[in-house]
Parts: structure tokens; sequence; C-alpha cells
């Protein structure tokens, strides 16, 4: 297939890049470098140097023979994002490009403009790019978890049947995020979800939940190739911050009283996922939403696991509770549905003791490099 991926640099863009090229795709990526550019700004790189695109992909053509296509550009631009679309005419667009981590978007007016601007602009601009001059693609989008919060009920998979006054129909299920950036994706679902109706496009919404994990089968062929591994407050996802804090000797950093519930997966579901998502389309004028997740857990149940694994080794894993930065329920119901991509036929990698401390041991290469002054969570969501 002709596969365009936007956010083609990013922590699952760049794996996902190289999975499908090495399948056989044609695969073009675009990107902006712009959460390397905030990285920097905030003191938030990823512990492993990650080469940028251009040498990444050279580096993937020397060690596997494939091509990847690379345009340095921003899809905020419209211009720049119809050019491309134009040119590729994908298939499938995989949508990433976005700023995608939600203490960033608590930060300041700034940081909250730039996200709320340039996710709802890449969103606005796919659509209008696909149906201007690629009306038959499907456009795979990156949704998350963090769009239904945490309600007191079962969370649906993207729909919620109701029933009014003796009448019936079906909604978009109730969201209410926590946090700006969640919020945009609210607002990419709705916006997507009018053009579907409207103009028939062909949409997948998948609602992802934190992402854990290095390895793909791609990655571990050569340092170079590794994913951008963040354990900073700003990008750093829970699971890979608390891996890297045992390594480094830091207490991990439970926020508040730990028993915030998400849904998790290893990166190598992700790969699966947005793959089985691009080989069974939804079909025209439909919104297909997927909840992305194969396990869930507290925040407690990760530093246990943590913990223990980290012991076993000889780590000497301490954990604190800090004052929650966040404004989040700290002890809640969570029951989500996450049936449609298991029936699209997902076979999750769980997070075994096994893997945790295959995790630990890669981390445990890159001790040196680990700075304690990124660890400590410097946004607050009150004020
Ligand atoms: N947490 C801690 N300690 C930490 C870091 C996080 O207790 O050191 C807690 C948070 O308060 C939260 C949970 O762990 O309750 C998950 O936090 P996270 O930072 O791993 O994930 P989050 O900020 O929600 O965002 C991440 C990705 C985002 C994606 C989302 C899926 O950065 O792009 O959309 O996971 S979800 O969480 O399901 O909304």
């Amino acid at each position: 297939m002709r596969v365009l991926i936007l956010g083609g640099d990013g922590y699952l863009g760049w794996p996902t890049a190289m999975s499908f090229a090495a399948k056989g795709h044609e695969v073009t990526v675009v990107d902006n470098y712009l959460r390397r550019r905030i990285a920097i700004e905030t003191d938030s790189e990823a512990l492993m140097a990650t080469p940028n695109l251009q040498e990444r992909v050279r580096a993937f053509k020397e060690i596997s023979g494939r091509d990847i296509q690379m345009v340095i550009g921003d899809c905020a631009d419209y211009y720049v994002l119809l050019s491309v679309v134009k040119q590729v005419k994908p298939d499938v667009l995989i949508h990433y490009a976005e700023q995608p981590s939600a203490p960033y978007s608590m930060m300041n007016f700034g940081a909250a403009r730039l996200t709320l601007q340039n996710n709802l602009s890449v969103t606005f601009n796919v659509i209008w790019a696909v149906m201007e001059v690629a009306p038959d693609c499907h456009i795979v989008k990156l949704g998350t978890m963090g769009e239904y919060g945490t309600p007191n009920i079962d969370i649906e998979e993207g729909w919620l049947e109701i029933e009014h006054k003796g009448r019936k129909d079906k909604f978009l299920f109730p969201r209410q995020a926590g946090s700006l950036y969640h919020t945009t994706k609210v607002l990419d679902t709705d916006l997507l979800w009018f053009y579907v109706r409207t103009f028939g496009l062909q949409v997948t919404d998948l609602m992802q939940g934190p992402v854990y994990g290095l390895h793909t089968p791609e990655s571990t062929l050569d340092d170079r190739l590794f994913p951008n591994f963040h354990y900073d407050d700003i990008f750093g996802t829970v699971v890979n911050r608390f891996i890297t804090q045992a390594v480094a000797g830091i207490p991990l950093t439970v926020y508040g009283k730990g028993g915030q519930t998400r849904g998790y997966l290893n990166l190598l579901d992700t790969l699966q996922c947005i793959e089985l998502a691009m080989l069974n389309p939804p079909g025209a004028g439909k919104l297909r939403v997927l909840n992305q997740f194969t396990e869930q857990f507290s925040v407690n149940q990760l530093a246990e696991i943590v913990q223990r694994v980290g012991n076993g080794m000889g780590l000497n894993v301490k954990v604190q509770n800090l004052v929650n930065p966040r404004k989040e329920a700290e002890d809640h119901y969570y029951n989500p549905t996450h049936s449609g991509l298991m029936d699209l036929g997902l076979k999750p990698h769980f997070l075994t003791d096994e893997r945790m401390e295959e995790l630990l041991r890669v981390v445990l290469r890159y001790r040196d490099g680990i700075h304690p002054r990124k660890v400590l969570p410097r946004v607050q969501w009150s004020r």
C-alpha cells in the first residue's frame, strides 16, 4: 500500500515507518521536528541520542535495504500537506502529527496555544487535503483513551446507544478529558465525525492508552534506529519513566494516591494495531472508533511491577508518593471495552516480568545519560 505517515519522526511514527517499509509498503513520512524543538526548549531530550530523520532513513536503508521517503515540512501549513498528499496519493494516511504531551499543554499560555492550534490545524488540513486530492484514502488517526476521562460507567468503543423518553439513538461516547492536549483529541474526533457524516470520508480513530517500550523488530537492528525514549516529565509516559527511575536509583514518582488506572500497551502492539486498522478499512462514510490498549493497571500496580523486577536484578527500587501535579481522579471506576482490535486479530504482548527485565537491562546500558533534573514534575495543572 502507499502509506503516508504524518509525524514520522516521533516515538510511534518512526517505528511505524520502519515496520511498514520492512513489510514492503511504499512509505513516505512527514515531520517538522516540533517534538525535538519542544524537547530542547523544555530540557526534555530523549535518553538515547536519536539521529535526525535524514540520518535515520539512511541508516535504515543501509541496514535493511528498504527505502522510506521523507519530507521535512509542517502539516499545519495546508499547502505543504496538500502538495505531499497530491504527490503520494496515499491509500492510507496515518496521522500522528500532534503535540502529544499532556503536561506541555498545561504549562503556560504559549504551550497551550501551540497545542490547540497545531493539533486542530493539522487534523483540519488532513481532512481537506484528503477530500480534495485523495478522497478514497483511509485516514487512520491517533486519538487517546484520555478522551473519555474516567467516567463512573463502562466505557464503550467510541459510541453509546442512549434511550431517552422512550426513544433511542447512537452518539459518540461522552468525553471529558483531563488536559488541554487530551481535549484537542476530543475536538479532532468531532471534526472528523462531522466530515465523515457530511462528506463521506473513511476514518479510523484509535483511542490509545499510554505506550511503553523500545523494541521492535527493526529498532533492535541498530541503536541508531531506536525510537525516542523519553523519561522526562513532559514527554515520558509513566512506564518508561519508572523504568528509567529504577535504573537511576530515583524513587518511582507515583502521583498522588496512585489509584489512577489506564489501559496500557507495548510499542509492538501499537504497530500491530495500526497495521490491523490499515488492512481492514471501515468503508466510505464511516467513522470507526477502536480502543487501543491490551491491559489495564493502576499507577501503584505499575510501580509494584517495576520495583519487584528491579529488586530481583539488585537495583534497590524505592517508591515515593508525590503531591499530584495533575487534576485527576486518584481512585475511580475504570472498565473500558477493547474488543475491536482483538476481533481484527491483535495478539497482545503483555507486560510480563521478563519483558520488564528486558527493558530495564537496555536502559541500564544508558544509565550514565540519565539526568535526575528531568524527572520530577515541573508542570502543575492548577494555578
Ligand atoms: N503518572 C504518575 N507518575 C509519573 C507519570 C505519570 O503517577 O511519573 C500518572 C499520571 O498522573 C496518569 C498516568 O500516570 O494518571 C498516566 O500518565 P502518562 O504520563 O503515562 O500518560 P498521559 O499523560 O495520560 O499521556 C500519555 C501520552 C499521550 C496519550 C495518553 C493516553 O503522552 O500522548 O494520549 O498517554 S491516556 O493516558 O490513556 O490518555
